[in-house]
């Protein structure tokens, strides 16, 4: 199983997986990332790597349980900006990954060694070793993915999303062949613009998902008209798409077999259906891991992939 994944919805997914039993390979936006403080901050990826080794700020989403700040605050007094809350523990990640990175070693080659060492057992790959940069076009101009998410608090409109760098970007090793080779492909309940197509753009993945052999199932991360977590809801306004699990749908065209929606959505059946899906209406949100799992369950289920 393969899971293309965002972040902290695509961590929760996959770790519902994993307690499901079935280890996926979890392919990993790379368009979040970022450089501070002379590091290389690959956000997506450490929360899918801390969600699964079982080391993730549950209530946050992102970074480590049980941090402290000294480093930050340390920072602070040196006068740099700190608007990006890095604990002490997480630094550690940052500071590893760019001594490898600088060393020579590829982001997916660092990501596996990373996570075996924090005992991670599914397979984690950035969806690829290029620079991705995810930049929003806003009526202040044109910001970088952090700057917008987390300095401005994701309030700027969405007027249009250059993923900088993608078309020269080539797959990391594995990525297309975990994609063809797969039984069940998922689509995380990520953000499609944030989170998704900078995974499906990289040259080759949207090919590979469209001709996969795989049953493809995707997660509507819109609940209600409402996103579950973050500003998928407000970009497809502005970006001129319904706000609901339906124009989810239309986004995934061609890609996927299977629509997965919320109780809540339960009337967009037949709509969906319409645009020649199969739909699983089921609750989607996964609050603690036994929601997980038992999302996971169902996806494995309905993907008529062997539930352990
Ligand atoms: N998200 C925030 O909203 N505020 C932060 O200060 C913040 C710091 C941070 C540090 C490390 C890391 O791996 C993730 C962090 N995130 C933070 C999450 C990050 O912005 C993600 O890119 C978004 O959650 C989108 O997936």
């Amino acid at each position: 199983m393969t899971v293309l994944a965002g972040g902290v919805g695509g961590a929760r997914l996959a770790h519902g997986v994993v307690l499901a039993g079935v280890r996926p390979d979890v392919v990993v936006n790379v368009g979040d990332d970022t450089r501070l403080h002379g590091l290389w901050i690959s956000p997506d990826l450490d929360t899918v790597m801390y969600t699964l080794a079982g080391l993730n700020d549950e209530e946050r989403g992102w970074g480590l349980s049980g941090e402290t700040y000294a480093t930050l605050t340390q920072l602070a007094a040196l006068g740099e900006d700190t608007w990006f809350t890095l604990g002490d523990k997480d630094l550690a990640t940052h500071l590893a990954r760019t001594a490898r990175l600088l060393g020579g070693v590829p982001l997916s080659e660092v990501t596996a060694q990373l996570a075996a060492s924090l005992g991670v057992t599914a397979r984690l790959l950035p969806v690829t070793d290029d620079p991705v940069a995810t930049l929003l076009d806003t009526p202040s101009g044109r910001l970088a993915f952090q700057e917008y998410f987390v300095r401005r608090q994701h309030a700027d409109a969405v007027l249009g999303i250059t993923y900088e760098g993608i078309d020269a970007a080539r797959p990391a090793p594995g990525v297309l062949d975990t994609v063809t080779g797969a039984d069940v492909l998922v689509i995380a309940p990520s953000n499609p613009f944030l989170s998704v197509l900078p995974v499906l753009g990289v040259p080759g993945v949207r090919e590979a998902v469209e001709t996969t052999a795989a049953r493809r199932v995707a997660v509507s991360p819109i609940v209600g008209g409402q996103a579950i977590k973050g500003p998928a809801a407000q970009i497809l306004e502005t970006l001129g798409h319904e706000v609901s699990a339906l124009g989810v749908a239309r986004l995934y065209e061609g890609l996927v077999d299977v629509m997965v929606v919320d109780d809540a959505d339960a009337a967009l059946r037949g709509p969906i259906e319409d645009l020649g899906f199969e739909v699983l209406v089921t609750d989607t949100i996964m609050g603690g891991p036994a929601g997980r799992e038992r999302l996971a369950r169902e996806l494995l289920a309905v993907a008529g992939h062997p539930v352990p």
